[in-house]
Formats: C-alpha cells, structure tokens, sequence
C-alpha cells in the first residue's frame, strides 16, 4: 500500500508527452496529486479524453508522430510556453530517448523516469548485460560484448554449444534478431543482424546468447528513489503475446518458484542499487524449462502492463514516479515492506481483426465497459470517439483481480462478457479463446503458446 506522502516541493504542473490510455492514466494521478495537467496532442487527437479531461491541452503538430508526439522541440515549447515543472513521457514515443531526457534536464524541466547516463546504458543492451553479470544477476551464456568478426561468431557459438541467437545491441521488440541452428549459417545471419539493426537503429552492433526455444517471459517491476534506494515490487508472466505484442500479462507467475523469486529480487536490489537506478523499470528474464530465470534486458519506463502489479501491491506506480522525481523517499512513498494480495490479470483490448490481427481502426459506435467487483478498465475509448489509423492500436486495458487464479479468471471471463464495442473489430475474442484454453488454465504455457493456438 502506499502512504500518504507528499514531498515539500512537489511539482505544480506536469505535461504528458504521450496520447491514448496511458496520457489518460497519468492525469489520474495527477489529479489525486493535485498537480496540474497539459495535455499535448496531434491533429488527430482534437477530439480524445486526455485533451478534454486535462487542465491545459496544446496541439503540437500533425497526426504523423514524427512530427508531434516524438517531435522533441514541439513539446519543449509547449512545457515553457505552460510553465510545466516537470514532463511525464508515458510509454513508446520519447520515453527511452536519453536525449530527450537531457533536454528537460538543461531546459530546466524534471524528466519523470531515470537518469538520462541510465537510460542511455540500459538501452545498449550488450551493454546492460555485461552491468547485470558485473552485479551477479543471472545471464544466459552468451559472448563477451559485441561480436567484431565472423571467426569470433563461430568460436563463441561453438564454446555456448547451438542453438544460439544473435541480437542488436540497439535493438528491441524481436528486430535485428536472428536464430542459428547450423554452424555454417553464422556469418550470413551475422551480416543479417548486423544490417538490419544499422538500418533500424543507430547502431550495428550484435550479440550473441544461448538459444531458449521455449521460454516463458517474466519481469520484474521496480521502484528506485533519489537516495539510493530500490525496491522490487514482484513478477508479471507476459509469455502470451503474438509476433512480440502481448496480449495478456499476469502477476503472480503460475510457474515462478518462491526461492526463485526471492533470490532474483535480492540480487536485483543490489544490482539496480548498484547502478543507481532511479523511478520506475522493468527488468525482463527469460525462463528455461528447469524454472530457472535468465536477465535479457531493462525497460526503463512505465510499462503497459504496470495495472497488473498496481492490483496486487495496492501501490499506485504513476503516483510513484512522481513522487520519485520530486525527490520523495521510496520510503515514505510505499509501504515497505511490499505486501502483495492474491492474483491479477490484463487483457489487452486491441482494434484489430481478430483472425488476420491486421488494424481496426475507425469510429466506435458503441462503448459500454465492465465493471463490478475485482475490475478496473483503462481506456480511452467512448461511444462516437474514432482511433485513428497513425498509432498503436490499444484501445483499453481490461484488469482483472481475485484472492486466487481461478478467482481471478472467472472474473475477467466475466467482464468480457460485458465489454461491448461495436464499430471496430477487437481482440475480445481472443481473449475468450485463451481463457477458455485448457492449457492456459492450467498455467501451462510458454511464448510460443498463441502461435500453436492459431495454428489449431
Ligand atoms: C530470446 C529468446 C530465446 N533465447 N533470447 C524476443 C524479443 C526480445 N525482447 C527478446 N526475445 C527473445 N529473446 C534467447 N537467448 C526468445 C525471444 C522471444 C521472445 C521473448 C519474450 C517474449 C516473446 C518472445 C517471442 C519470440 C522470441
């Protein structure tokens, strides 16, 4: 649970660089603040909820997010022209540029999230693993930094034993990445990675690691304070997700042992304490079929998912990082120690044809959403309201809380039941489907779940 803290010099105005459900949440904890909001929006987001419910709304630009939400200059006018103390950056868009966060820093505006030096650091994820290893956190068996030649490829590959993976460096969301089941494929695939990931991103750099064929994906949400201080708040399963989208997360993970979870969190306080991680991060692990987890990468900001370890730890994360950037104690912030209570899972609602998964996007005609005991809905969806073609198709978060699993299904089963969207297609069911699985049901699945589901 949290306290009722509030540092001597909060902020009086925040600016959201960000659109959609996740603008919409950070206002809410704005509001329970009693801090200020602005609202900035593209031309296609005139008529949207954050820019009716925020206290100031500026447009910054055409729809393209080039050209507004990732459009630094745009957004550092509208902060001065607002007299905004400090920018919250959401998730996607800026919300991992170091550059952008360097820029509110000398503009004189706080950055609500890590440092920039970490955000830069976390982001190189060879880089991120070498700091992990440094700190004695589990990592797959991989090679040493970034690979420099092909030879080196070979003679690493041949000490880890195939399969393995090559990834960028820069990389992120599966581009870049290339898996090598035969020897005689390593420099072909290397050029692969490498070209891809110079084209995608800045930087050409790739690393290799051990291959896990099916693995189950569980992070770690944490809270770090300005005094040195970090907590880990507990896992999300985020292992059902489709072409590296999730669409459903879950806390606690029906496969993470209790020793496990124990002896990864102490290492990770120390870790993260050790790097001097601040506000609020994701640390990502793969596990192996023995249950053991392996650190793959930091994601430093807000997650999606983050409802999901709000409903078990009673913990209001947005409220956190605020509090955090104002200069707050984690101590006088959250109750410590963290307490967490029963089960919580999200499905995320998508505009998307449920068969071929290619956008919906359009006009809803009809809106009505679920509620009821054990379930929270973040949206930013109303009837006659339009998601516009330009952005991530999100169109809201349906959370679902119980003392147990089984509680906690039934109850999201439920609330689907009685969410209505008419106008656009969605992955409602979807949804359906996977909770009705009985495989799903019985916490037995690895990412490679939706793809053989499909495949039936
Ligand atoms: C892996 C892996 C297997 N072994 N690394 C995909 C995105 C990026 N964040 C990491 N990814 C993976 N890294 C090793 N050494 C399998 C994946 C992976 C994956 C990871 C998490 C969730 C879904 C996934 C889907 C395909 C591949």
């Amino acid at each position: 649970m949290e306290k009722r803290f509030l540092p001597s010099a909060p902020f009086r105005k925040i600016l959201i660089a960000n659109r959609g459900e996740i603008a919409l949440r950070i206002i809410c904890a704005c509001k329970d603040l009693g801090i200020g909001t602005v609202a900035v929006y593209s031309e296609a987001d005139r008529y949207s909820l954050p820019v009716r419910f925020a206290d100031e709304a500026i447009c910054i630009g055409p729809a393209k997010s080039a050209r507004s939400y990732l459009d630094i200059p745009s957004i550092i006018s509208a902060a001065e022209i607002t007299n905004t103390d400090a920018i919250h950056p959401g998730y996607g868009f800026l919300s991992e540029n170091a550059s952008f966060a360097q820029v509110c820093e000398t503009s004189g505006i706080t950055f609500i999230g890590p440092k920039p030096a970490v955000i830069q650091s976390m982001g190189i994820k060879e880089r991120a693993r070498t700091i992990m290893r440094e700190h004695g956190v589990p990592i797959l068996p991989g090679s040493d930094g970034v690979l420099e030649s092909a030879e080196q490829a070979v003679e690493t590959a041949a000490k880890i034993g195939l399969p393995v993976i090559l990834k960028a460096s820069a990389g992120g969301g599966g581009r870049g990445m290339r898996v090598v089941h035969d020897a005689a494929d390593i420099p072909a695939l290397l050029a692969q990675a490498q070209n891809e990931a110079g084209a995608a991103f800045s930087s050409a750099d790739v690393y290799m690691e051990k291959f896990i064929t099916a693995p189950r994906h569980i992070e770690f949400q944490v809270l770090g304070d300005h005094h040195g201080n970090v907590e880990i708040l507990g896992e999300r399963e985020c292992s059902l997700q489709r072409r590296h989208q999730k669409l459903l997360e879950e806390s606690p993970s029906p496969a993470l042992r209790a020793d496990v979870r124990e002896r990864v969190s102490a290492k990770l306080k120390e870790a993260l304490e050790g790097i001097g991680y601040t506000n609020a991060g994701t640390v990502e692990f793969l596990m192996d079929e023995d249950g053991s987890l392996y650190f793959i990468e930091v994601n430093a900001r807000i997650q999606v998912e983050h409802p999901v370890t709000e409903m078990v730890t009673g913990i209001d994360l947005v409220k956190a990082q605020i509090l955090i950037a104002a200069g707050g104690k984690l101590a006088d912030i959250i109750e410590l120690p963290v307490q967490r209570r029963g089960h919580a899972i999200e499905c995320r609602i998508n505009a998307e044809n449920p068969e071929t998964f290619t956008p919906s996007p359009g006009r809803i005609t009809a809106f009505n959403v679920p509620g009821g005991i054990g379930i929270r809905v973040d949206t930013h969806g109303y009837t006659d309201g339009v998601i516009p073609p330009y952005y991530d198709s999100l169109v809201a978060k349906l959370i679902a809380h119980g003392r147990d699993r089984d509680e906690a299904v039934q109850r999201m089963k439920r609330a689907l039941d009685m969410f209505v969207v008419e106008g656009i297609h969605t992955s409602i069911p979807l949804h359906k489907r996977i909770l009705t699985h009985p495989d799903f049901l019985a916490g037995n699945f690895d990412t490679n779940f939706i793809g053989r589901m499909l495949a039936k």
